[in-house]
């Protein structure tokens, strides 16, 4: 069963630098987790970025391991019964390893160990290595990438060592967890740590204690972010019903350090509502107001993004307004960042769009930000043969694109997504091979039956 889109694998490495967690979105729980990729640093020194032109023309094979339990390896993640399995990091090279979290027929994986395959220049291990897992607690194995039963669990890189971590921020059997501290079992070389570590937490508020990793709801709304640029999410509290200048003039930050976050908040200013709309969430899509953190001066800070307004029409068409993050607050007045003319009527008023035009904001090499338009409803030609490319500086992005050349259809089925999960031909744009650049690779295709059985087709970015 192929029905898993891993959403953060559009979202590519900074150069040189492996990419955090990346958090798996199809998850059913109510928690409104907002994680945040905390390994984006600013670009590095001596990195050089050129526009990329074109996807290689043919593909580059990359092995797989032989199918498990009958369920061969053909697409980016699975959460079927006989096999759960995802692409992550847990070897900190940068490059996406096979993780297998439970597997029906091997009762040991999600019991002791997860399997992972490493990936190399060519291939996946053919055989996994074992990464051991604590014993099971509250009656419950850590048998999948999160929990929302009776413990409450998922993987952040909480200490930013690019490895990521086990936490688990409830627990039915232990009343303490989610109130005074979060339980940390710490990812090393061969497996998490057998014994967790307790992770402080600020005192519950409005009656609401932090027994989650983000919540959209009343009374209390926070998330995981991290504004003090060392790379580790804090905790923000964006609105509090009982204290009405918090998602008013300031956001409560309790900075992460190495063994919990701060006990007092640090007040992060806003700038003034926009269009009767204050800044009371990490991101908003309201009726009035778009915004999200983005940092858009690639200086390791979210910075506070409005992209659409409907008090003033030349946000999101001429540009979007973004107000740069400081130690103490983001700016109180916006800085303009241009974005391109509407295309087929479909404004650059949101950080991705899949009506008439398919866009997504994402990072090239060197953590160059740019917008991938991937199909266009006014130029068949987008999506058949190229995507176009407006990457971004400092100031905005550029006015017109620079085409990518894409390899010819396949399987009948072209490249018109950044991702696409069909019966014919299952692909995503994530950087799989040693570089840095994001590669188009396909996992899985109709019309040929070797790709996601034995290998995947890869089409590094050029
Ligand atoms: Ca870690
Ligand atoms: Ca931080
Ligand atoms: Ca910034």
């Amino acid at each position: 069963m192929r029905t898993h889109l891993v959403v953060g694998a559009l979202l590519l490495a900074a150069c040189g630098q492996p990419s955090g967690h990346r958090s798996s979105n199809s998850n059913s729980n109510n928690d409104n987790q907002d994680h945040h990729d905390s390994g984006n640093g600013p670009a590095s020194v001596g990195c050089t970025t050129e526009t990329p032109s074109a996807f290689a023309a043919t593909p580059s094979s990359f092995g797989v391991p032989a199918p498990r339990c009958n369920q061969a390896f053909d697409w980016a993640a699975s959460t079927s019964t006989s096999l759960n399995y995802e692409l992550s990091d847990f070897t900190a090279d940068g490059q996406p390893d096979l993780v297998v979290a439970s597997d029906q027929c091997d009762a040991s994986v999600g019991d002791s160990h997860w399997d992972v395959y490493p990936a190399g220049a060519s291939s996946f291990a053919a055989q996994p290595t074992s990464y051991a897992l604590p014993a099971a607690r509250c009656n419950t194995q850590f048998d999948a990438f999160l929990g929302y039963q009776s413990l409450h669990y998922a993987l952040l890189d909480l200490d930013a060592d690019h490895r990521s971590d086990l936490i688990v921020y409830h627990d039915n059997c232990d009343a303490s967890v989610g109130v005074d501290h979060w339980d940390v079992y710490r990812g090393g070389a061969t497996g998490f740590s057998a014994q967790p570590t307790s992770y402080s937490l600020p005192a519950a508020r409005c009656n609401t204690s932090f027994d989650s990793l983000g919540s959209a709801a009343s009374p209390l709304t926070y998330g995981l972010v991290d504004l003090t640029g060392d790379g580790r999410a804090d905790l923000v509290v964006t609105h509090d019903q009982c204290d009405a200048s918090v998602g008013s003039d300031h956001w409560d930050v309790y900075p992460a350090g190495d063994s919990g976050f701060a006990a007092q908040p640090i007040a992060f200013a806003l700038p003034a509502a926009r269009c009767n709309q204050p800044f009371d969430s990490v991101s908003g899509v309201t009726s009035s107001l778009t915004y999200a953190l983005v940092d858009l001066d690639q200086d390791a800070r979210p910075d506070l993004v409005v992209t659409h307004d409907d008090c003033d029409p030349a946000v999101g068409s001429t540009h979007w307004d973004f107000y740069r993050a400081g130690s103490s607050g983001f700016m109180a007045q916006p800085t303009a960042y241009s974005v391109p003319a509407a295309r087929c009527n479909r404004a650059f008023d949101s950080l991705a769009s899949s009506s008439s035009v398919h866009y997504q904001w994402t990072k090239l090499q060197c953590g160059v930000n740019a917008m991938i338009v991937t199909s266009d409803d006014c130029d068949s030609a987008v999506g058949t043969d190229h995507w176009d490319l407006y990457t971004g500086d400092a100031h905005g992005l550029q006015a017109a694109p620079t085409p990518i050349t894409l390899p010819a259809p396949r399987c009948n089925q072209s490249f018109d997504a950044a991702a696409e999960n069909v019966s014919s031909l299952s692909y995503l744009m994530t950087d799989l091979l040693p570089g840095s650049t994001p590669d188009l690779v396909v996992t899985s295709d109709q019309c040929a039956s070797d790709v996601g059985a034995s290998h995947w087709d890869v089409y590094p970015l050029k």
